[in-house]
């Protein structure tokens, strides 16, 4: 997979895809992760990216000319699955999206800062938008690292056996059960015996069970998706 970054500040994406999974998915080149400055495609002499918002109000809009600049080259270069916008106005990113992208040859994300981009932009390049939860972010950016690692992680050959996603909390609609590793007994603290009985079937039957019993506290609205 390749995913082509459009940002104005590709440093903060320096150190987290430097890190664990994503570092070693690259290395194994099952993964390329390539970082635009938007500003260097700024045809204008003093490079500005941004102007005020027609019609007024606060805060700056991102404007057309070195976006598209951007998207046009790469799209004459290759073919993009999607074409993504990072934005709080979006719905709201999933693992079932999260499985879906990972199946992509190709994928474009422009992170949004200020006001946002022109809407231009949204309604004739971008082909699919996500938002990563009803809160507000100074930028795009780090909401666009979290979908990177999110859909990269899952790339066939990223995990090993030992980090399989088929387990993780969400993969089948629940909240994961609660694990625990030696001591076995700490302080007098105890590992639920079931776990140290050998029985897989029980152990399993255990784990679907807290599964549900903590989906049903914490996240209940899960049940009705
Ligand atoms: Cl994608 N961008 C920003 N700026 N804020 C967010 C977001 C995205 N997702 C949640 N909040």
């Amino acid at each position: 997979m390749r995913i082509d970054i459009l940002t104005l500040f590709p440093g903060l994406f320096e150190s987290p895809f430097q890190i664990s999974i994503i570092k070693r998915a690259v290395e194994k080149r099952l993964c390329e992760i390539h970082l635009h400055d938007i500003r260097d495609y700024s045809t204008d002499k003093h490079k500005s990216v941004d102007d005020y918002a027609f019609g007024g109000g606060a805060g700056m809009v991102m404007m057309i000319q070195p976006i598209e600049a951007l998207i046009l080259k790469l799209k004459a270069e290759r073919n993009y699955d999607e074409i993504i916008y990072m934005t709080p106005d979006a719905k709201v990113f999933t693992q079932k999206e999260a499985n879906r992208l990972s199946m992509s040859q190709n994928l474009m994300i422009l992170c949004g800062h200020y006001k946002g981009v022109d809407q231009r932009i949204r309604d004739h390049y971008i082909t699919h938008e996500i938002s990563i939860g009803d809160y507000v972010l100074t930028g795009g950016e780090l909401a666009a690292a979290v979908v990177v690692d999110s859909v990269v992680r899952l790339i066939p050959g990223v995990l090993s056996d030992e980090t399989s996603a088929l387990t993780d909390s969400h993969q089948d609609g629940l909240l994961s059960p609660p694990v625990y590793t030696r001591p076995a007994n700490y302080k007098g603290w105890e590992v639920p015996g079931i776990l140290l009985s050998g029985n897989e079937k029980k152990i399993n039957e255990w784990r679907e069970n807290q599964s549900m019993e903590i989906t049903r506290k914490i996240r209940p609205d899960l049940f009705d998706k």
